[in-house]
């Protein structure tokens, strides 16, 4: 039994694994949970996150409007899974205009720390960097300098302070679909200078592990357990028809986050139905949000399907675990 060190969330979506079922993690089946006009302005609703607020939900949004412009978006929910997102864009407030002006805005992580919820995403500037903002109540958004230079993207925060540092994890890349991809973990003492940038793991480049040959990007907020954190992750494999992107599990250290501790060798999760196969970008999903419940070890998976609409899946630590090790990549 592996332990998840959190908040006891039993409200949290959840559908047990179907019998006979014969993989770590299964879709909710009504699926997928937001449309891609679940807004009116909207042609697409995916990659987005969401965290546990007041006595339900609250989250950022991907809606890439119908221009095909990229923003965020607040939303709500009471379950979890029927979501109310606003209709006009997340403005954020900041001392420089340099830095709120806004290029393009996407794939959002919202990670609670302290007191407030950090709002990390891939943020327009000269090309892609990691945009850092904070909100109390997903009404008033703050934003913060760019954690980065350009290109960078997937910048995901680790919950807490390790070491008296806050942490980031991200994936250094260039002005395109850049076809490369590595994970890096940062420092910073303040949430503005960040440093001592060190490696954390990069592509399979062998048919040991194929689904991950072309890039890896983290994907939720890792998830602290008791032997490390639980890094789920996206993996990139080149076909003739474009990028498919799978779903990956490791655990990284504790203390040192940027040392591997266990990674798996097969893919946890993968685009089979309809609305992951078919859409804007066939052949998607990519995770960016997680809500779990420590008593039992149960994880809600929230990922962007096909670029067009957003899913859910779920699993449990144990579930995680148990696959990482019985399909190790070492
Ligand atoms: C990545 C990002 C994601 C997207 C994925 C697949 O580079 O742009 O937003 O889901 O490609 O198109």
């Amino acid at each position: 039994m592996s332990r998840i060190i959190g908040q006891n969330l039993p409200n949290i979506p959840w559908q047990d694994k179907p019998e006979g079922y014969n993989a770590p993690v299964w879709r909710y089946s009504e699926n997928p949970i937001i449309e891609r006009h679940a807004i009116p302005t909207a042609n697409s609703v995916f990659n987005s996150a969401v965290v546990p607020f007041e006595d339900g939900f609250a989250g950022v949004f991907r809606c890439d409007s119908k221009a095909l412009s990229m923003d965020l978006y607040p939303g709500f929910s009471e379950d979890g899974i029927h979501w109310n997102i606003e209709h006009q864009p997340i403005v954020f407030q900041g001392e420089d205009p340099e830095i709120t002006n806004r290029e393009y805005r996407y794939d959002p992580r919202v990670c609670w720390m302290e007191d407030r919820y950090y709002i990390t995403w891939c943020n327009g500037y000269h090309g892609p960097t990691i945009g850092i903002g904070y909100t109390f109540d997903f009404k008033t958004f703050y934003q913060l300098e760019n954690a980065f230079l350009p290109y960078n993207r997937n910048g995901v925060l680790f919950p807490r302070k390790i070491g008296g540092n806050y942490m980031m994890l991200s994936r250094p890349s260039d002005t395109g679909h850049t076809p490369f991809g590595d994970i890096f973990c940062s420092q910073s003492p303040d949430l503005t200078y960040w440093g001592k940038h060190r490696y954390v793991f990069g592509t399979i480049n062998s048919d040991k592990s194929a689904w991950q040959s072309k890039k890896v990007g983290p994907g939720p907020i890792p998830i602290e357990t008791e032997e490390g954190w639980l890094l789920i992750y996206h993996g990139v494999l080149n076909t003739c028809n474009g990028f498919v992107y799978r779903m990956g599990v490791a655990l990284l250290d504790k203390d040192e986050p940027w040392k591997v501790k266990e990674r798996s060798r097969f893919y946890i999760f993968g685009p089979e139905e309809i609305y992951e196969l078919a859409g804007d970008v066939p052949g998607v999903t990519f995770p960016c949000a997680t809500l779990t419940d420590a008593e039992t070890g149960r994880i809600a998976i929230y990922y962007g399907c096909a670029d067009t609409v957003t899913g859910l899946a779920f699993t449990t630590v144990d579930e995680l675990m148990d696959y990482m090790r019985k399909y190790p990549l070492d």
